[in-house]
């Protein structure tokens, strides 16, 4: 009739639960709430100490920007060649919660859809033809993002075949 120990059951569904979240449920929360969407639906009084764990984000010194493909360049064939550049922190490949803002990995979208996560900063895309927007992203290694967010600007690019 006593209580078991429960609370080693917890901690592991939520941290898996964190670690998978990020970058399934990235592309529906695109870029579209970027500006107004940082205060978290967390009441202060509400903030248990020890278990802060989505509530802020931390902010970073990296600066990422799109290399390659330029503005409106024109792509010929199926593959597009995408080139970053970082600075102010490094690329590790690592998924862990235990995040730093010096710390992360590039997730690349197409038309506002996550495409690509990369552990470099060169990545080959297979696109369709038309005409498309690109940007890219700097996240945590939590794959979430930093706030504010490490966004490049949108790229327009057209595929032709
Ligand atoms: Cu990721």
């Amino acid at each position: 009739m006593g209580h078991l120990s429960r609370a080693g059951l917890r901690v592991l569904p939520v941290i898996a639960a964190i670690a998978l979240g990020g970058c399934t449920t990235g592309p529906s929360g695109t870029p579209a709430s970027l500006g107004a969407a940082s205060s978290p639906a967390v009441p202060p009084s509400a903030a248990a100490p020890g278990s802060a764990t989505s509530a802020a984000r931390l902010s970073s010194p990296a600066q990422l920007s799109l290399v390659s493909p330029t503005a409106n360049q024109v792509v010929h064939g199926t593959t597009l060649h995408v080139v970053v550049a970082l600075t102010g922190a490094t690329i590790v490949a690592a998924t862990t919660t235990a995040v730093r803002p010096d710390q992360g990995h590039i997730h690349l979208y197409v038309d506002n859809n996550l495409v690509s996560m990369n552990y470099g900063t060169t990545q080959d895309l297979e696109v369709a033809p038309g005409t498309h927007i690109l940007h890219a992203e700097f996240v945590a290694s939590d794959h979430y993002p930093f706030d504010p967010r490490v966004v490049t600007p949108d790229i327009v690019f057209t595929v032709q075949p």
